[in-house]
């Protein structure tokens, strides 16, 4: 059977399958399922697993879809494998041909596939989007979306939408590449024969593109939250040219408002000086439309509303954790459309979806340093003194180290929190950490990393890094949370059964009570996961399944959390799990 648009649109609500990355547009991770619950869940049993073998054997970040009693999954190194949903039994694969030259920041890593009509659509490391029959595997188009060798690569699941304006169904996807110092892109096609149809760049002054021609500057032309310089051939600071704010996760969808939701990724290089002018305040240059999140017209790209968490972005926040889609009712009793987004920065931002307004932001990890709160009336962080670190003094080459919390991969990073629509929570999968960081000199080469700055990651605290929590969206209270020896890098589900599943680096999937955290099952699978799981319904049994493989940016730039993980084994598997009979 082909996938409709009306099956994606109520791919939220419907359990026989899992359509989108985030179950449903609205990026919620709420299954209706509650066959499996608090009172039975001790009895989970692997149904199957299926191992995606060769030596490809870390990093397995995807999250699986289901359609019609199979699954697509992705693995590392670009592959897709799609499996008999009850059996396991391999159907087919495909394993993409990656040059020798791929540039991926934090590992060969793929969050997983979109699926609409007859097709599989999925990114891959050398920034390539690939349409594969869903049946058969075949390649049906391959679209070169950006030059690999200068750092372009794509790592997130693509999206599919449909334009209310215009009744087209679009397939959206991202870019990779911020570290590399490219400019991040958000780009809709054709699902059936991969043309674009729009580009919008996500810094300042670039040119979107429509119809294979120029369209609107994002912004203002003149890019003023970029420093100028008359003495370059742009005008501006060589920061600009290189710019960054890759959406390199996935998108959310409104069709009420018919607008695209989507993170915008950190600012290249790192160095926040490399993007103020000389003797200027930070302050003064917010560096647009990076570390926020963008509200974009399906339409023409044009961007209708932006909100930035970390103006002029000094710390590699990025903004591009995913935008969960919620509605809840304010102190007056008026119902707000909202998105809910646990930033890297260590806050979680309430804003309006209609118009991008802040409504709420608190804290959601522990001893945050760079800032002490988000003025909600202007929306702004209010920074505290010192934690930019200072340049390098003149012929030194790094500058003064200046402790930070949350560290450059975040109080949450990527992995994908989830909402319960029965208890009205927010399940963070979050972490406990803190950095020595400091300045040096940022000079663009293409194809090299472009930061500026230098870091070592350290602990917080003696007994934990990784840290679920639960948190209340309105009052920012944590209502339970769970600690974790190594970080949590796995995405969460939640479901009416009231339970809450997730992974932990040391390969346990557990499983808790939504309302009060308790513990209520884990099983080992081998090795650590850093995946978000899925559940799905198939012939009257509920399935909950997870991708394992350890791998991803922890063990890669974690400094002392990169040691703490050597003992994980890797892997690359997708793991099933069901009720048994007795
Ligand atoms: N990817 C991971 C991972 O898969 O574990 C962690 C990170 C990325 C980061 O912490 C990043 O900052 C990051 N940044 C970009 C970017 O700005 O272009 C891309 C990616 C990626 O594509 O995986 C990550």
């Amino acid at each position: 059977k082909p996938v409709t648009w009306d099956d994606i649109a109520n791919d939220h609500l419907t359990t026989n399958n899992v359509l989108q990355y985030g179950l449903g547009t609205n990026a919620q991770r709420w299954s209706p399922l509650a066959q499996v619950n608090t009172d039975n869940v001790f009895k989970l049993t692997p149904a199957w697993s299926f191992s995606f073998g060769d030596e490809k054997q870390r990093g397995q970040e995807s999250q699986a879809i289901v359609h019609d009693g199979v699954i697509y999954v992705t693995g590392s190194y670009s592959r897709v494998f799609a499996l008999d949903a009850k059996t396991g039994k391999r159907l087919w694969t495909y394993s993409h041909r990656l040059p020798d030259d791929i540039r991926p920041c934090c590992d060969v890593v793929n969050r997983g596939a979109a699926i609409y009509g007859d097709k599989i659509y999925f990114g891959t490391l050398d920034a390539r989007v690939v349409a594969l029959n869903k049946d058969t595997g075949k390649v049906v188009w391959n679209k070169k979306f950006a030059d690999h060798s200068a750092g372009y690569t794509m790592t997130g699941a693509p999206t599919i939408v449909k334009d209310g304006k215009s009744g087209k169904v679009l397939l959206i996807h991202g870019s990779s590449g911020d570290e590399f110092g490219v400019v991040g892109k958000l780009f809709a096609r054709d699902p059936d024969t991969g043309e674009e149809i729009w580009m919008r760049p996500f810094v300042e002054g670039h040119m979107g593109r429509l119809n294979g021609k120029d369209s609107t500057p994002t912004g203002d032309i003149k890019a003023p939250s970029w420093p100028d310089d008359p003495n370059s051939l742009t005008g501006k600071k060589e920061a600009w040219s290189q710019g960054g704010g890759a959406p390199w996760q996935s998108a959310s969808f409104d069709a009420e408002t018919n607008t695209i939701i989507v993170g915008a990724g950190n600012p290249a290089p790192w160095n926040g000086w490399a993007r103020t002018a000389d003797g200027g305040d930070p302050k003064d240059y917010d560096s647009l439309y990076t570390s926020g999140q963008v509200g974009v017209d399906p339409t023409t790209g044009e961007v209708k509303w932006f909100y930035q968490h970390t103006p002029n972005d000094a710390w590699d926040f990025s903004g591009n954790n995913e935008l969960v889609l919620f509605d809840y009712k304010d102190k007056d009793g008026k119902t707000v459309k909202a998105t809910a987004h646990a930033d890297r920065n260590g806050f979680f931002y309430v804003v309006d979806r209609s118009n991008g307004k802040l409504q709420n932001a608190f804290p959601f990890v522990d001893k945050i340093t760079w800032a002490s709160h988000i003025d909600l009336k202007t929306g702004r962080p209010v920074e505290n003194e010192g934690q930019r670190p200072p340049k390098p003094e003149p012929g030194q080459a790094r500058g003064k180290v200046v402790e930070v919390s949350p560290p450059f991969l975040g109080g949450k990073n990527w992995n994908p929190m989830a909402y319960s629509q029965d208890t009205g929570l927010f399940y963070v999968p979050a972490n406990h950490w803190k950095e020595d960081y400091w300045a040096e000199e940022a000079h663009y080469k293409k194809g090299s990393a472009y930061l500026g700055m230098g870091f070592r990651i350290k602990r917080l605290y003696d007994d934990h890094v990784g840290i679920l929590r639960a948190m209340n969206p309105t009052t920012g209270k944590v209502v339970w949370e769970h600690k974790e020896r190594l970080p949590l890098w796995a995405g969460v589900l939640a479901t009416k059964g009231n339970l809450v599943f997730t992974g932990t680096g040391d390969g346990f999937f557990k499983a808790f009570d939504a309302k009060n955290g308790k513990e209520l099952w884990s099983f080992q699978t081998g090795s650590g996961i850093v995946s978000p799981p899925i559940t799905w319904e198939q012939d009257g049994e509920q399935y909950i399944g997870v991708t394992v493989g350890y791998g991803g940016a922890v063990p890669l730039w974690g400094g002392d959390m990169a040691e703490l993980t050597k003992p994980v084994a890797q892997g690359g598997s997708f793991w099933v799990f069901k009720l048994p009979s007795w």
